[in-house]
C-alpha cells in the first residue's frame, strides 16, 4: 500500500539545473573549457565534485590540480551558484507540483527530499516548500551518489516505510537507475528514451497526475 513519496529536487521540483550549468560555465571559462549548453544534462544529478571531474575531463584538464585546487573550483562555482538561488521564489517550483505535493500531503502521504545538492534546505526555503517535507536525506552523510541507490534507501528508511510502500520521482537516468536499485517503484519526468528504466514516465510535471500514478502503481502489484 502507497504510504510515501519520495523527490529528487533539481529537475522535479523545480528547475535549478539552468542555474548550475551557468555557474559552472562561468567557472569553465575561467580556466579556459567552453561549456555547451548540451552539457547541462551531463551534470543531472550529480554531486558537486563528480559534475566537476566530468568538466575537467571534458576540457582535458582532469590531471592539471591537486584536490585542493579542486576544491577551491567547486567552492567558488557554488558562490555563484548560491548568489542564482537567493533570487528564485515560489514561482519557481514546477509547474503542478505544488498542487501534487498538497494533494498528497491531504491524502495522508509522507514526503521526503532525496537531493544530492547541499543547497537543498536552501532552495525549499525558497520556494516555501520546507514544511511540507516530513524528512530529507543530508547529502553529506552518504557514501555514494546517485545512480547508487543509497539516497532512495536512506529517503525510505527515514519514511519508516518499505520499498513497496513508495513512489520516487526522478529527472535524471542516474537518478533512475538509483530508484531503481533500490527497489522502489519509478516515476521519470523527461524524455522517454533517456529514462527507459522508469516504471512510469511523463515528459514534464505539467503532465503529473497523482491518482494515475497511483493506480499504475497498484497494478504493477504494489
Ligand atoms: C542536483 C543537481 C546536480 C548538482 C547536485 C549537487 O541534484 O542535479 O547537477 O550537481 O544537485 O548540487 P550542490 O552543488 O548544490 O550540492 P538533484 O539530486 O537535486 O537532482
Ligand atoms: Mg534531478
Amino acid at each position: 500500500m502507497l504510504k510515501g513519496l519520495i523527490f529528487d529536487l533539481d529537475g522535479v521540483i523545480t528547475d535549478s539545473a539552468v542555474y548550475h550549468l551557468k555557474a559552472w560555465q562561468d567557472l569553465a571559462k575561467e580556466i579556459g573549457i567552453d561549456l555547451p549548453e548540451s552539457f547541462g544534462d551531463k551534470l543531472r544529478g550529480l554531486s558537486r565534485m563528480d559534475s566537476l571531474e566530468i568538466i575537467l575531463e571534458y576540457g582535458h584538464k582532469e590531471n592539471d590540480y591537486t584536490q585542493e585546487e579542486k576544491e577551491a573550483l567547486a567552492a567558488k562555482k557554488n558562490d555563484a551558484y548560491i548568489k542564482a538561488v537567493q533570487k528564485m521564489t515560489k514561482a519557481d517550483i514546477l509547474p503542478k507540483m505544488a498542487d501534487l505535493l498538497h494533494e498528497a500531503k491531504a491524502q495522508g502521504l509522507k514526503l521526503a527530499l532525496a537531493s544530492a545538492s547541499k543547497n537543498a534546505p536552501l532552495i525549499l526555503h525558497q520556494l516555501e516548500l520546507e514544511d511540507l517535507f516530513d524528512a530529507r536525506v543530508d547529502p553529506a552523510t552518504l557514501k555514494h551518489g546517485k545512480p547508487d541507490p543509497e539516497i532512495y534507501i536512506r529517503a525510505q528508511e527515514l519514511l519508516g516505510l518499505e520499498k513497496n510502500e513508495v513512489i520516487s520521482f526522478e529527472d535524471a537516468p542516474a537518478g533512475v537507475k538509483s530508484i531503481k536499485a533500490a527497489g522502489q517503484f519509478a516515476v521519470g519526468i523527461g524524455d522517454p528514451v533517456v529514462l527507459k528504466g522508469a516504471d512510469y514516465i511523463v515528459g514534464s510535471t505539467s503532465a503529473l497526475d497523482l491518482a494515475e500514478i497511483e493506480r499504475v502503481f497498484k497494478k504493477a502489484g504494489n
